[in-house]
């Protein structure tokens, strides 16, 4: 009897661990849209509506390769709703390629800010020598069309902007990301094409920070590292890659703090780091996002009446790494003030 109980028991629970790594991974969000890819939203409140700056993944038949050549995008398409879960609409092509004089391949995760009766669509694309930088163009209204300036922005490089209003009206752009996104062939601001990854044990590439010119199409200060410490104040090393820096940068302020959030790139985590200063330095404190479906992990944080919201993408539309789709879900503090990891994926 005894045996026949201990026989019954190990096949329940055989079944029960079957049942749960073959569990189907149901999405906790739906595509904002399902009529053209986008990713890497980068969302803003602007005159009380919400309106989403993503990438828009086309399939051009560019070859995959580690350089990400694959994300071959070639317009914006700006969306906006006027609350959460309600009807997305897509404002049509805001930024051609073609439209921009310096650009060569390429237009990656942009960001957008608001100041004076303007509006600023910030992006990275790489320039006719297949260098990566970040451009910027202006527009009367948040869903353009945007009139891009004839060069990129001065001392900008790489990749992922994000743009920043701190409470006294300062802005910053955070940007950078390595592998594809050039940033490791950027040390001390300056070029070096042969420029290399970092090594496990050697101190991993920080991201980048600088105060926006009070016209927006400048810096107004030589770019600076921002550092990402764990709990003892030591820096990361690029051995570290569950932790360490690698694209998507995000920025927001919470209880007067500022936490920095990126992508952990080949580890595919969103995660955070608190600070007490938009230069930082930030602590680790955690993950926000779980990997989601797909390669890449990138997102964006935004308020609306006091309920957080977490903007990200996967590919569920597709199954294909470079075919992502937007979508949004509630982000939530503890009492402490960190984060509660959102997975993306009843399991
Ligand atoms: O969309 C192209 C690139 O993929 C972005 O710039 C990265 O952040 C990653 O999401």
């Amino acid at each position: 009897m005894l045996k026949f109980l201990g026989t019954t028991c190990l096949l329940f629970l055989s079944a029960l661990l079957f049942a749960q790594t073959d569990a189907v991974q149901k999405p906790v969000s739906q595509p904002l849209v399902s009529h053209i890819y986008t990713a890497d939203p980068s969302a803003h409140l602007f005159g009380g509506r919400i309106y989403i700056y993503p990438s828009h993944d086309i399939e051009s038949g560019a070859k995959e390769d580690d350089e990400g050549g694959h994300f071959d995008m070639k317009d914006y398409h700006i969306l906006s709703m006027k609350k959460i879960g309600g009807k997305v609409k897509d404002h049509g092509v805001a930024l051609d390629i073609k439209n921009i004089p310096w650009a060569g391949r390429q237009l990656w995760a942009p960001d957008a800010a608001y100041k004076d009766g303007t509006y600023y669509l910030y992006f990275p694309v790489k320039d006719k020598k297949d260098v990566f930088r970040i451009g910027v163009a202006t527009s009367k209204k948040p869903e353009g069309p945007f009139q891009a300036e004839p060069q990129p922005i001065s001392g900008s490089y790489s990749i992922d902007p994000c743009i920043f209003k701190d409470t006294d009206g300062s802005y910053y752009m955070y940007f950078g990301g390595i592998w594809g996104g050039q940033l490791q062939r950027w040390p001390g601001n300056n070029y070096e094409a042969g420029a290399q990854l970092k090594k496990p044990e050697e101190t991993a590439i920080l991201p980048r920070v600088a105060k926006l010119g009070a016209d927006m199409k400048t810096f107004a200060e030589p770019v600076k590292e921002i550092r990402i410490v764990d709990e003892k104040g030591n820096l990361f090393l690029e051995g570290n890659n569950d932790k360490r820096f690698f694209e998507a940068s995000w920025m927001h302020r919470y209880n007067g703090k500022y936490y920095f959030s990126y992508s952990t790139g080949d580890t595919h985590n969103i995660c955070y780091a608190i600070g007490d200063s938009p230069y930082g330095p930030f602590t680790y404190k955690g993950i926000v996002l779980k990997p989601v479906q797909g390669w890449t992990n990138h997102h964006s944080i935004m308020e609306i009446e006091g309920v957080w919201w977490l903007f990200y993408h996967d590919v569920q539309l597709s199954g294909k790494t470079h075919l992502r789709n937007v979508k949004v879900t509630e982000l939530t503090y503890n009492p402490d003030g960190t984060i509660r990891t959102v997975d993306a994926y009843r399991r």
